[in-house]
């Protein structure tokens, strides 16, 4: 990677003959003073607070001149509450505050400050006291911390970085950009998640280092046996994350900034978009196309061209004379309809939206109180300050037409800020920063992510309760709580099929696990080949949309005609036969801060060599998927961690722990899943709801040692499930060589309307004589050719026994 000396000196003004700022770092601290959670140290003029956050989390601020900037952040719109018991300890070397799982080190000697973890081990060391450096131009400081890195540490995360999934050796950049095309290795991309998880000595932590400026992070790049991250603004802030596991610091990382919201059920279908469906009668033939073609899909998606000359919240007359007609026609048709929204506003006194806009002064200013004023779609537009709250509540208030014209999500495009030409706004645009005041610099990385949550709370509110779609392409750690995300202009080539995969990893592991890619490729023309296999992807990708620019060929899933058009379907069908299990997955994310997609270094930390696998993952806990990422591959290898798994296709059984080569047939991808899972599953339908669901088919796989699996369930649209009325299933699957036991518990106050399981039994190392279900002994078991069995009971049951 290009190393860009002239970003971290920082010389001001050099030419003026000023002398060059230089850094000053922390001194030694002399005294510690407590207050609450939080506890002072001071070298007699920086100032360093250490918060007591939980037992797993601690954060550390540096005040170079002893002044704290007010506390406010975008990401962790507050800190957990609950009080955590924790000790201050002074000695000759050190200042140790320790909770039930960390200490936190402050050296006297000079200020290094390390984390450890309860058995003393080193988790993270300063390799120099933080430092910074004053900012003549623009006041403040451009701040610095320095940390070892271990020879064998690994790092992860940092949301949509388009490079290998492993992160040590690189060095990399903060600045939301509008990259169309984005090529591997270029950064930065289009979101700011400053979260990155080390592992090392199979202990794993995570920083997050909430400073929206532009940062940059150095994982052993410059020098390898350094960590380093700076901001060229703001405060020296982060929050250490103890592990011991990934999963454990993933997990903490979302109790600061928060889950997705449970999605409407079917934006967790099939989606299909393009740059741009228009005229209304093409988008009623493509709907149509899907039915005819027996190819399931929820969603069809209006880019730019369904506006009137791309003016927000406008419909062309043109294009489309009666919106609410057609839109009413495709709902019947089991359509949901998002549309596309940007931020620029056209310039444009006859235009209701920018007069009103203009009227209120919501529209971004530069210092000297110019506004802002670019060229995007419409035109020469000026921009609203998402970052002031009265602004927001305009902007989702704005929606109330396009709801009741019924519209069902909305796509937040162009958010980085994108501006034709400079590539976003002059770091001297003014901010409202929710009253904590800020220019772009500040603000640039939050204006995405404050768009769609202006745009997600006025849905929410204008849709009366019911759960809104959005997606967003800019954005900043937090944004899950408003979005979904797309990954941006890709590119139909195998390189960014091979790219996205890492890329949805990634986010997963970043916070952001409501995640796709543009299926197919954005720009240039995939052949039927590439497409099925991005199909394939995305069927195991937590957002399922195939989009394509304008300027390409048809792309919908039977623009290729046979053996593709088949393929396509089956996996477009298994998506939606799995969707319950998805769902389940997602209330773990929602409710408990799991990832949906889990890297397998996630589930083995302790194997070195998984620190860089990037094929396989799981797609929540149960199943795992290796995309076919090459054209022509007949077969390829793949990694199985530790512990029984199935062949879905043919359901062998195969120990884990190591490499396997599986066969590739365009119409497979490798798919495993784990011994003792239930996987629950809808029948196939045409789009989430077109028909009353008259049983769940639980799909069971023997084990003989035990497993947990789980299902969640609810009305699928509302927010009830904030009130509890939910249902969570949990299933323990027991087996031995003559029996095979299955115990369901559930908790939770909802009832769903179908009656009974289908039950299939796969695995079985033995033909089943009798099976017992709570005390009853069940009359017909069916048997299958491939020793698969199966039958039907009350999908309230306590337990069921299986009986060689
Ligand atoms: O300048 O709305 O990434 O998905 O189709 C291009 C047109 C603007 C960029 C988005 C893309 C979308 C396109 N947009």
């Amino acid at each position: 990677m290009i190393v860009d000396e002239e970003e971290f000196h920082h010389l001001n003004n050099p030419a003026d003959g000023i002398k060059p700022i230089v850094k000053k770092y922390l001194g030694i601290p002399t005294h510690a003073e407590q207050a609450g959670n939080k506890i002072f140290f001071t070298d007699g003029d920086a100032k360093v607070e250490v918060t007591v956050v939980t037992n797993e989390i601690i954060r550390i601020r540096l005040a170079p001149h002893s002044v704290f900037l007010e506390e406010f952040s975008y990401a962790v719109p507050k800190l957990p509450q609950k009080a955590v018991k924790f000790t201050l300890v002074e000695n000759e070397q050190e200042f140790r505050v320790s909770t039930s799982e960390v200490n936190c080190h402050i050296r006297k000697q000079d200020f290094f400050i390390s984390f450890s973890d309860k058995n003393d081990h080193v988790t993270s060391a300063d390799a120099a006291p933080m430092h910074w450096e004053e900012n003549t131009q623009f006041g403040g400081y451009y701040v610095f911390c320095t940390k070892t890195c271990e020879p064998q540490e690994s790092f992860f995360g940092l949301g949509d970085k388009a490079t290998e999934f492993n992160l040590r050796g690189k060095r990399l950049k903060n600045w939301n950009t509008d990259a169309y095309s984005f090529g591997f290795n270029q950064d930065p991309l289009y979101r700011s998640i400053p979260f990155y998880i080390s592992v090392s000595d199979n202990i794993a932590h995570g920083i997050f280092f909430d400073n929206t400026f532009k940062a940059h992070f150095d994982f052993g790049a410059e020098d390898s046996t350094k960590t380093s991250f700076w901001a060229d603004g703001g405060e020296l802030q982060y929050y250490y994350i103890h592990g011991p596991h990934m999963m454990d610091v993933v997990k903490n990382y979302h109790l600061l900034t928060g889950t997705h919201p449970m999605p409407p059920l079917w934006a967790l279908g099939y989606h299909q978009c393009r740059w741009s469906y228009y005229p209304e009668n093409k988008v009623r033939v493509i709907a149509n196309g899907f039915r005819q073609n027996r190819i399931p899909c929820d969603g069809i998606y209006l880019d730019i061209d369904y506006m009137d000359g791309y003016r927000c919240f406008t419909w062309s007359p043109k294009y489309f004379p009666n919106p609410k007609k057609m839109i009413a026609d495709l709902a019947a048709n089991g359509f949901k309809t998002v549309v596309i929204i940007d931020p620029g506003i056209r310039v444009d006194d006859n235009y209701s939206v920018f007069k009103e806009g203009k009227e209120k002064k919501y529209f971004c200013r530069r210092c000297d109180d110019y506004f802002m004023e670019g060229h995007v779609w419409p035109g020469r537009c000026q921009f609203p300050d998402f970052t002031n709250p009265e602004v927001r509540e305009w902007w989702g208030d704005l929606f109330d037409d396009l709801v009741e014209t019924g519209v069902a999500g909305v796509w937040n495009d162009m958010n980085e800020p994108a501006v034709f030409g400079s590539g976003t706004f002059p770091d001297d645009v003014r901010h409202q920063y929710d009253g904590y005041r800020g220019s772009h610099r500040k603000a640039h990385n939050v204006y995405g992510m404050q768009m769609v949550r202006a745009t997600y709370e006025g849905l929410r509110k204008q849709m009366k309760n019911k759960r809104p779609f959005t997606i967003t392409r800019a954005g900043y750690s937090g944004v899950q709580r408003y979005s979904s995300v797309w990954t941006g202009d890709n590119v139909a080539s195998w390189e960014h099929l091979k790219l996205g995969n890492i890329q949805l990893q990634r986010l997963s592991v970043s916070g952001i696990s409501f995640c796709g890619t543009d299926i197919g490729g954005f720009s240039g023309e995939p052949d039927g080949e590439l497409f099925t296999r991005w199909i394939q992807m995305g069927t195991f990708s937590p957002f399922m949309r195939a989009h394509s620019a304008g300027d390409t060929k048809e792309r919908e899933p039977w623009s290729f005609g046979e053996p593709f058009t088949s393929i396509n379907r089956k996996f477009i069908e298994l998506r939606y036969r799995l969707i319950p299990y998805l769902y389940s997955a997602f209330w773990e994310h929602h409710r408990y801060g799991f990832p949906i997609l889990r890297p397998v270094v996630m589930q083995e930390q302790e194997v070195a060599s998984n620190h860089f696998r990037q094929d396989e993952f799981t797609y929540g806990d149960k199943i795992l998927i290796c995309p076919v990422l090459e054209p022509g591959q007949k077969s390829r290898k793949v990694y199985l961690p530790k512990g029984t798994w199935y062949d879905f296709w043919n359901l062998e059984t195969i120990e884990g722990g190591r490499e396997i080569t599986v066969p590739t047939p365009l119409d497979q991808l490798p798919i495993f899943v784990k011994a003792g899972s239930v996987i629950p599953e809808y029948p196939v339908m045409q789009y989430t709801g077109e028909k009353e669901i008259e049983e769940v088919k639980l799909n069971i796989y023997y084990s003989d040692y035990e497993v947990n699996s789980f299902l969640f369930e609810d009305y699928g649209e509302t927010f009830a499930y904030e009130q509890d009325i939910y249902l969570e299933k949990k299933f323990v699957v027991k087996g031995d060589a003559d029996k095979l036991a299955i115990k369901q518990t559930m908790e939770g106050l909802y009832t769903p309307r179908y009656e009974g399981y289908h039950i299939k039994l796969n695995g079985l190392p033995f033909k089943p004589t009798k099976i017992i279900a709570d005390g009853k002994e069940i009359p017909t078991i069916n048997s299958n050719p491939d020793k698969t069995y199966e039958f039907k009971f009350s999908k309230n049951f306590k337990q069921i026994e299986i009986f060689k």
